[in-house]
């Protein structure tokens, strides 16, 4: 495939002294240093006994040294699998064994988890943040990287409820970051804030950004509005990346003043857009951008753009120049399956045939208006989304009925006003005696609090079609419109 001199490197040549990361706790590394560390870390995986193509797995909040890892990763051209930190040992477990896993490289904060998830398995957990100087440089790194090769692999959901792995190639995430640069432009000035979690696209996409651009990265462990409102009123940070939660809260934190000019874009992604939040943001004088993404497509695939941001409230705009973007056969105005298409777009998932249109069906519904700006409404997919993390009804069903004495179980999304959105569970039982607290201590120690019911609802059956099909959008309706 198509290669290009590793990026890293070319900004260490061309951007030596700038600031590449900065923390709020003070830490920072300008291009030069970071290609330092990153190349160290590259030595220290070789000795480790990590070859091009292995598959490794990286459990690890919002660290600096996260940055290092994944580009010590593209020095040697092994795949990693980024792990999200809320998962409990079981899910890690699968992710570990789906993806063909070696190694699981972890934060200390973590370890225990990982020697969990890792039980009866041949998978090595190594703690990677103290590593030791390599003195004798092993192994030749990577000088150039190639488009068509695979970097990351990140977990979602399919309707079976097996979570399978998206799989980008390096060419993916370079389209994904220079269509973005094409529709919301760059100053050399520009210092993207990262407050999303790193294992997620939304938040590993900034990282590449700043390869692709030269760009300097504002990084947050975790999100917290104080510590965000003071990065954007004292740091000179021009752009950050949110989710609506998160959006939400820095609202209330802002007072009536906003944000200085210097704050260009507040890029607002990953769910669901509330027009109240868009109406607040706007008599702040805050610059959103709405955006349209998922992992299959390395971010951001469709943004409103500066110009239209009063006109088109509500819309997540036009595909960016790079890519396109349809909806299924619909006439102009009219709801269908949104499909989108282009170079950043993954080529499949792991394990499973590569996809063979040029193009891809979301599972997402909205429709384009006369001017072909994109409006997303609803999706096909049954799929839940808590504060930015989604939630697929059908995995916590297969959990959930595994528990003796239920007989089946139905998962639903319901309004939420601090998460958006939450599941809630149905069940139908074949022991009389069992109750809400066994089922919450069984779930308990399976899967992320965010999947785990946050009300259970005793019924008699499921509403089910004719060809026995559960019909999840009417399991609400069970509640007789109680709402606890
Ligand atoms: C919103 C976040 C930060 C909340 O986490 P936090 O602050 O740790 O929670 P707390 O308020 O401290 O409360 C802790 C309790 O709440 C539970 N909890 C945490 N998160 C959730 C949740 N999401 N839902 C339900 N409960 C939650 C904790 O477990 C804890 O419980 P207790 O107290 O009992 O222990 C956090 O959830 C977060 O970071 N969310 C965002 C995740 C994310 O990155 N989503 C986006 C994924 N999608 C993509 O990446 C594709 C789209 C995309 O690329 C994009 C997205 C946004 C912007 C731009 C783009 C782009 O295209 O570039
Ligand atoms: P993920 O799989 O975590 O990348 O989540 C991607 C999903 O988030 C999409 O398939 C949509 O369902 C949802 N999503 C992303 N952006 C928006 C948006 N602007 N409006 C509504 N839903 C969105
Ligand atoms: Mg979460
Ligand atoms: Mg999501």
């Amino acid at each position: 495939g198509e290669k290009i001199p590793h990026w890293l490197d070319k900004q260490a040549f061309l951007n030596p002294e700038k600031t590449a990361l900065e923390t709020p706790e003070g830490s920072a590394y300008t291009f030069m240093e970071l290609q330092e560390k990153s190349r160290q870390m590259a030595h220290y995986l070789i000795r480790m006994g990590v070859e091009e193509g292995d598959h490794i797995a990286f459990l690890s909040g919002n660290d600096i040294h996260f940055p290092v890892f994944i580009h010590a990763v593209s020095y040697i051209g092994a795949v990693v699998v980024l792990l999200n930190t809320r998962l409990e040992a079981p899910e890690i477990s699968y992710q570990l064994q789906d993806a063909d896993v070696s190694r699981l490289f972890v934060q200390s904060s973590f370890t225990d988890t990982a020697l969990r998830a890792v039980e009866n398995t041949e998978v090595e957990v190594v703690e990677f943040e103290n590593v030791p100087p390599v003195s004798s440089p092993e192994g030749a790194l990577k000088k150039e990287i190639d488009f068509d090769a695979p970097y990351t692999m990140m977990y979602t959901s399919g309707t079976t409820g097996k979570p399978k792995a998206v799989v980008h190639t390096y060419g993916n995430h370079w389209y994904s970051a220079a269509a973005s640069a094409l529709n919301l432009g760059l100053t050399p000035d520009d210092k993207w804030l990262i407050c999303l979690p790193l294992f997620h696209v939304g938040g590993f996409s900034v990282l590449i950004k700043s390869m692709v651009y030269g760009m300097s990265v504002y990084l947050m462990d975790k999100f917290d509005e104080n510590r965000f409102h003071e990065a954007v009123m004292n740091k000179r940070v021009t752009h950050a990346s949110v989710v609506t939660v998160m959006l939400q809260r820095l609202l209330k934190r802002t007072g009536s003043s906003g944000y200085p000019d210097t704050f260009r874009c507040m890029l607002l992604g990953g769910g669901p857009v509330p027009a109240v939040l868009l109406k607040d943001c706007s008599a702040k004088g805050i610059p959103v951008f709405q955006t349209y993404g998922m992992t299959e497509t390395s971010s951001q695939i469709a943004t409103l753009s500066p110009a239209s941001a009063f006109d088109k409230a509500g819309s997540a705009g036009k595909a960016l120049s790079l890519a396109d973007l349809w909806i299924d056969s619909a006439a102009p105005g009219e709801i269908g399956e949104i499909i989108v298409q282009g170079p950043m777009v993954s080529k499949g998932y792991y394990n499973r045939p590569p996809r063979q249109e040029a193009y891809i069906h979301t599972g997402d519904l909205g429709y384009q208006d006369a001017d072909g700006f994109l409006y997303v409404v609803d999706r096909v997919k049954d799929m839940i989304i808590s504060g930015g993390e989604n939630v697929y009804p059908a995995e916590i069903e297969s959990v959930l009925s595994e528990i003796p004495g239920i007989k089946e179980a139905g998962v639903t999304g319901r309004p939420d006003d601090r998460w958006g959105e939450v599941p809630v569970a149905f069940l139908v039982a074949e022991d009389q005696t069992l109750t809400d607290k066994a089922v919450h201590q069984y779930v308990e120690e399976r899967m992320a609090k965010y999947k785990r019911p946050a009300a259970i609802y005793w019924v008699r059956e499921l509403p089910r079609n004719a060809s026995n099909k559960l019909l999840r959008r009417e399991l609400l309706s069970l509640t007789g419109g109680e709402n606890s």
